[in-house]
């Protein structure tokens, strides 16, 4: 199967509500969609980069700038052996795994098209149906929060995940605890702590806590292993995690009992398998992260969570926790905190292309 064409597009899609962490936040979304064509077929495929640099050094801009200069110009025209190799042409670029991911995922969804099966199944998905959590941005009061997590708790959500940061912590989530006792809580702190914090982070040892979320610097090991010895709550690691590598090394030095891997941060799907398989292979589950994404890496990310080892529930929610109007349909919905797995060939929505078409703000069309 060649790839004939690829086709990059930009969205701006608006959060339902500005959605806050330690270190940043937003509300408007800039949203790469990729298609790549060729036989026939398509595969859609998203860039997680956030507009600014506030969760990873990729940016939406950075992300266009190195899948038009560089990544498709030398991928169209190619023979798509195999989805793992789509990207051996542009071996040698350094990182920028949010812009490789999404040409990786995109082939992916090709692939599987092409042999008319599932992206689960083409993965090896053993699930048709997820456990799914939501993420809950950091709120300005405790009142603002709780009626928040009162109305997911409502939904269905399998566990619940709270930003936290220095002053909205301890009191914050002991009060969380206190007022919904059998809710499955998890922090996620987006890097906003330091070693030197190590007593507020064992403080919260007594509320059983499922994990906490990278809780020191975005490209530490050391010091997340440190602190791991001294608290009981499991460290999980997010944004530190960005190849296989990483992972050797974080299990090496037991920076963390669990890694949230999320395809659009480690460069698509094949290391997220191979992460996947690393940390059962060491014994530690996994689960699926989420970047606020669009209904196209949101089936992406389902489909992922398929794989045996993806045992706690993601952060995967419905379209509707995110979007008034998603780009596929059906919409992904939560029911019994859940998500179904679609079953169609490839990501397995349709997606609404006229919308995507209508709404894009920049569009770049490689090929024939
Ligand atoms: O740290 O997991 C994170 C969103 C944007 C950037 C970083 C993170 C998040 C989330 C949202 O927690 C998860 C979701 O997509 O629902
Ligand atoms: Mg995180």
């Amino acid at each position: 199967m060649k790839i004939e064409r690829a086709t990059l597009r930009e969205i701006p899609l608006r959060l339902k509500e500005f959605f806050q962490i330690s270190s940043g936040g937003s509300q408007d979304r800039r949203i790469l969609l990729l298609t790549l064509e060729g036989d026939g077929l398509q595969g859609w495929g998203e860039c997680v980069a956030s507009a600014d640099p506030s969760y990873a050094y990729e940016t939406t801009d950075t992300s266009w700038h190195i899948l038009t200069d560089f990544i498709l110009p030398s991928v169209v025209g190619t023979e798509l052996h195999s989805p793992e190799a789509v990207l051996d042409p542009v071996w040698w670029i350094r990182g920028h795994g949010m812009a490789k991911a999404a040409v990786e995922m995109a082939s992916w969804d090709m692939a599987a098209r092409a042999d008319g099966v599932s992206l689960s199944q083409k993965i090896g998905g053993v699930r048709d149906r997820v456990p799914v959590g939501v993420s809950v941005g950091i709120k300005d009061t405790d009142e603002e929060l709780h009626d928040q997590v009162q109305g997911f708790i409502e939904d269905g959500y399998a566990r619940v995940k709270i930003k936290v940061k220095p002053g909205r912590d301890i009191d914050m989530l002991s009060g969380l605890c206190e007022r919904f006792p059998d809710t499955v809580f998890m922090a996620d702190a987006n890097s906003a702590y330091t070693l030197e914090d190590v007593d507020i982070l064992k403080a919260l040892d007594p509320l059983d806590l499922l994990m906490i979320e990278q809780p020191l610097r975005y490209d530490d090991f050391l010091h997340h292993a440190r602190l791991q010895e001294q608290i009981e709550t499991p460290v999980c690691l997010d944004e530190s995690i960005k190849t296989e590598w990483d992972t050797e090394l974080a299990l090496k030095l037991k920076s963390c009992q669990v890694i949230n891997i999320k395809p659009g941060r480690v460069g698509g799907l094949s290391t997220s398998c191979r992460i996947h398989d690393m940390m059962a292979d060491a014994g530690l589950a996994v689960w699926c992260g989420g970047m606020l994404e669009s209904g196209v890496g949101r089936a992406h990310n389902v489909a992922l969570a398929s794989l045996p080892n993806f045992t706690l529930p993601g952060d995967i929610s419905a379209s509707r926790r995110y979007w008034d109007r998603d780009i596929v349909s059906p919409e992904f919905t939560v029911a019994d905190g859940h998500m179904a797995v679609p079953t169609g060939p490839g990501i397995g929505v349709e997606i609404d292309t006229d919308f995507i078409e209508s709404i894009s703000t920049r569009v770049a069309t490689f090929g024939v």
